[in-house]
């Protein structure tokens, strides 16, 4: 049987991310909510002070500390296994330092030259996610040949470049970053072809949850859950390693289905 793919719960900790901006924007409600996320079937929580939304704008390192901080500290004490989501080598090495397990980079290692030496050696896990620029530019650069070819030969040339930067290959992940630079046939397109960039032998997290290509399926972005849910299970079929989502509750149900299917416990 297939293994299951962890289960990432969103935690965003900032005003305006789209689909849960400003909900847990105190520590102690950001907190509360990874609890919550904990119950319901997550391993890891994914915490991220920045808004990668298209068109937002970059806050300072010092305001991104200040969201975070308090928040991964506090799941570290709880003994959650915490992911940073963060473009700066800065707040990675105050993630790494507090003792999170993985640092989750959208940029994969091209916003800040310094993140691979941060990370290397850490023993945490890296994220690198398939990136085209800063959020104010981005949908403009989701122009491609083939999206498939494309993304896997520029996730290769990063994974090249972060594995000459020291990072272990066994602590590299990667990811096809849905909706970074990328339309709607672009992510579906990646989806398909999810197995191929399995193959390129790391483990892959996908990042469908909510996201604008689901508008079809819902209008608001927390009516995107089911057809969220569904793709964990299709890309767990592909070979995906970890799915990153806000409702956590149901992924996991639909995990629990797919283990069933495959003769596992129920
Ligand atoms: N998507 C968002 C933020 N961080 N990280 C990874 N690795 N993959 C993603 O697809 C991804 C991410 C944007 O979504 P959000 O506003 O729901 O956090």
């Amino acid at each position: 049987m297939a293994s299951r793919p962890l289960v990432f719960g969103v935690l965003n900790v900032t005003p305006d991310s789209f689909s849960d901006g400003g909900l847990w924007d105190s520590p102690a409600a950001a907190v509360d909510h990874a609890r919550a996320m904990m119950s319901d079937g997550a391993d890891v929580i994914d915490v991220g002070g920045e808004s990668t939304r298209p068109g937002a704008a970059r806050i300072d390192a010092a305001e991104e500390r200040r969201r975070v901080e308090p928040v991964i500290r506090a799941l570290v004490a709880d003994g959650i296994s915490v992911s940073l989501d963060t473009t700066r080598s800065e707040t990675a090495r105050l993630g790494l330092d507090v003792g999170v397990a993985y640092i989750n980079d959208v940029s994969g290692g091209l916003a800040d030259v310094d993140m691979a030496a941060v990370v290397a050696g850490s023993g945490a896990t890296y994220i690198a996610m398939h990136w085209r620029g800063e959020s104010d530019v981005m949908d403009g650069n989701a122009v491609y040949g083939d999206v498939t070819r494309d993304v896997i030969a520029e996730l290769r040339s990063r994974i090249d470049a972060l594995l000459d930067a020291g990072i272990a290959p066994s602590k590299l992940w990667i990811d096809p970053g849905l909706g970074f630079a990328k339309n709607a046939d672009h992510n579906w397109q990646l989806l398909r072809d999810l197995a191929q960039i399995v193959a390129l032998g790391h483990p892959v997290l996908v990042g469908a949850s909510r996201k604008r290509f689901l508008a079809p399926f819902g209008e608001n972005p927390a009516d995107r859950d089911e057809a969220t849910a569904i793709i964990s299970v299709l890309a767990a079929e592909s070979g995906a390693a970890a799915v990153r989502v806000h409702d956590v509750a149901r992924t996991a149900r639909a995990l629990r289905v797919r283990d069933a299917w495959w003769g596992g416990a129920a």
